[in-house]
């Protein structure tokens, strides 16, 4: 049985989760990224509502969306989402910061999840129709989709790092994720280093494959699956309109400070949130950030997981501790929300900051970047960017520092704060380079070379 959707997106999460009987916008990178897109498309997204035991009837949002809900109970929950696909595969694609585990009953549990969101795509796509798989937690349903129904054209992009080959083969169930990834017709990363990593992967493992980037793998049975990178970005309108006023005013309840530091994060532990608190303590410590104050904004996210609540009680503590020995009554020197902000009082953030401090020690891309990168097109400002983010590679003139380093957080943030000034021109330069990047390689540009170039694959 086939549906009438030409264009399907499926992806663990819709872009709104349930709470109670209202729908707010879900977190993260990647619905912040597809949601634009797939609105101009008026297309079809299957995915988890974010709330166990529930599946709302399939629902038009009212920018012409289809949103098609996917239920998962509270034990799919544990063993799919916390358990394989966020204390096995997250860790070990982010190149083990922490320890990943491997357990047989949250495998079970991604291969039945992965198997039922594979069922509601082939029930609610037309005839030949376009589908687009998004990410880790569904590495399996393009090769289910392609049993389920041939006659799909089936594209899958992956938003976090792919793994060099020697780690990735710890997985107890790599050939299953393998095999899975080469049901579609284009498999996608951000980098060139991930695409060639699955590449090298692949001859490993027997799959024929050519080294070249925009290459393919041929499958057992014949077919040609495209290989390439294509670096996610951001819609530039997404962030909406700044408050009139609204940077004076934030500056003013800051206390007038000389120079605010912002990070903007889900609290991950991949972000390198500690990190770069250390750095700006030990700054404080050295007497070289007279002034200053740095602004954390951290969105929940992962709670339950134990990994998360040691991050977050790390930075909690660390914050407290900063506070206590820099601050004055009435006057911290780090502002923390552990919360999530609508986008455009994220604007007004970006656009007051000073310097933006990113330092995930690893990072598919890292929209943040990009965000802070968008809200200065006169390029005031500067940014730290961690050489391990993906962004790095398109906003090299950032200060780039190693965040496994502290020394190199702290020269990089000084040297920013520094250059705005005493080279502000320079700075500017750097910034507006940076901002014509991000401009010209949009979300809309991201999505449109991937699917012609899926187009092409088949
Ligand atoms: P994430 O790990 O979620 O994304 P990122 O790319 O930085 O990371 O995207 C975060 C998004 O959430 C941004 O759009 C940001 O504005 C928003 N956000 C963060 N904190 C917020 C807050 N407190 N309130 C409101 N919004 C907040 C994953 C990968 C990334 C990859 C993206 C897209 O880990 O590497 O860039 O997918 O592919």
């Amino acid at each position: 049985m086939s549906g009438d959707n030409s264009f399907v997106v499926v992806a663990n999460r819709l872009p709104v989760d349930l709470h109670g009987t209202t729908w707010t916008p879900s977190p993260g990178g990647l619905v912040a990224a597809l949601s634009p897109v797939l609105e101009r498309q008026q297309g079809c997204w299957v995915g988890w509502p974010g709330m166990p035991d529930e599946a709302p009837e399939p629902f038009r949002t009212d920018a012409g969306l289809l949103l098609h809900p996917v239920r998962l109970s509270q034990a799919d929950f544990e063993g799919f989402y916390e358990g394989f696909s966020n204390a096995s595969l997250w860790p070990l694609y982010h190149d083990l910061i922490v320890t990943p585990e491997y357990h047989r009953q949250w495998w079970a549990a991604y291969r039945d999840v992965n198997l039922r969101f594979a069922q509601e795509v082939a029930e609610v796509a037309a005839e030949g129709a376009t589908v687009w798989v998004q990410d880790y937690q569904l590495q399996l349903v393009p090769g289910i989709l392609r049993q389920l129904r041939p006659d799909l054209r089936i594209g899958f992009f992956l938003h976090i790092p792919f793994p060099c080959p020697d780690l990735f083969r710890q997985l107890p169930w790599r050939d299953e994720i393998i095999r899975g990834l080469l049901g579609a017709d284009l498999i996608g990363f951000h980098l060139e280093s991930s695409a060639r990593n699955f590449l090298d992967l692949c001859s490993g493992t027997g799959q024929p494959a050519t080294r070249r980037i925009d290459a393919h793998v041929t499958t057992g049975d014949g077919r040609r699956v495209g290989v390439g990178a294509f670096p996610i970005s951001i819609d530039m309108n997404s962030l909406g309109e700044g408050e009139d006023g609204g940077v004076d005013k934030l500056r003013r309840e800051l206390g007038d400070p000389t120079t605010v530091i912002l990070g903007v994060d889900r609290l991950d532990y991949t972000k390198g949130i500690l990190q770069r608190l250390l750095a700006f303590e030990e700054l404080l410590e050295a007497g070289a950030l007279e002034g200053a104050v740095l602004l954390q904004i951290a969105t929940p996210s992962r709670e339950r997981i134990d990994q998360y609540q040691v991050a977050r009680s790390r930075v909690e503590e660390a914050v407290g501790r900063i506070n206590g020995r820099f601050g004055s009554m009435g006057h911290p020197v780090v502002h923390y929300l552990h919360q999530s902000l609508p986008k455009n009082e994220l604007r007004t953030y970006y656009e007051a900051a000073d310097v933006m401090l990113v330092t995930p020690f690893k990072d598919g891309m890292n929209l943040v970047a990009k965000e802070y990168v968008a809200c200065h097109p006169e390029g005031d400002g500067a940014l730290v960017l961690s050489e391990f983010a993906g962004a790095a590679v398109e906003l090299h003139q950032a200060n780039l520092c190693n965040p496994f380093d502290l020394e190199s957080i702290k020269r990089a943030l000084l040297t920013a704060v520094q250059g705005l000034e005493t080279t502000p021109e320079l700075m500017a330069e750097r910034m507006t380079a940076m901002h014509a990047q991000v401009r010209d390689h949009d979300v809309d540009r991201w999505a449109s070379n991937f699917l012609s170039a899926l187009e092409k694959s088949r």
